[in-house]
């Protein structure tokens, strides 16, 4: 298999599933304001949608979108119980948080990378868009260590890279006390020491 993946994107959760499942993968790094491989190959000949992750399978064949990816990882290796159950109404409050990362918290964060948008709006908008559902997954983190419960999940990893950006957003991560301790805790499982050494970020 192989990753298409750039720096400290989105994809960089499902590369800490992947070293949490000590899977065998290549990495393709893509540089996403040309849209080029590593190699120099056009990235929408790979995705159309343009963007990571993406993942080569063993037939060749390209799976994309973050959450749908980690599903097929967990459900075809059998050491994933932990970070997916495979059926009951566990699975699906680990899903419903996935939604909830890439849907709600991810997607709130794209107008404050776009360059194209004022400081003035991004402050006075889209700020407090983020700000509102980052107050609800703190919410969360004030009940339990991880956000589904007592342990590590799938939604974990992928709400630690959103995390991870609210610096480069201007966004006081202290600010919101449990996110913090999430953030500390998580940033010290291997699986994520070793994929963001991977990535050279820290
Ligand atoms: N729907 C996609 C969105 C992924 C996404 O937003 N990826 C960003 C990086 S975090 C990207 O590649 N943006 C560049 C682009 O879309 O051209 C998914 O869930 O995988």
């Amino acid at each position: 298999m192989k990753l298409y993946y750039s720096k400290g994107a989105c994809s960089l959760a499902v590369r800490i599933l992947i070293n949490e499942l000590d899977i065998v993968c290549d990495y393709q790094a893509v540089t996403l304001k040309t849209h080029l491989t590593e190699t120099g190959v056009d990235f929408y000949s790979i995705n159309p949608k343009g963007a990571v992750p993406a993942l080569e399978l063993n037939d060749g064949s390209i799976l994309t979108e973050n959450n749908v990816i980690q599903q097929y990882l967990a459900d075809t290796h059998s050491n994933s119980t932990h970070l997916l159950p495979r059926s009951g109404i566990e699975r699906y409050r680990v899903l419903s948080w996935m939604n909830y990362m890439s849907v709600d918290l991810h997607k709130s964060c794209s107008p404050l990378f776009n360059s194209a948008i004022s400081d003035e709006l991004k402050e006075q908008i889209f700020k407090p868009i983020l700000v509102k559902k980052l107050e609800y997954v703190d919410s969360q983190l004030a009940k339990n260590d991880y956000i589904n419960g007592s342990s590590f999940s799938l939604a974990d990893a992928y709400l630690f890279v959103v995390l991870r950006w609210l610096p480069a957003l201007k966004v006081n991560r202290q600010e919101f006390t449990h996110i913090e301790a999430f953030f500390q805790k998580v940033h010290k499982r291997p699986s994520v020491i070793k994929s963001l050494e991977q990535e050279q970020i820290s």
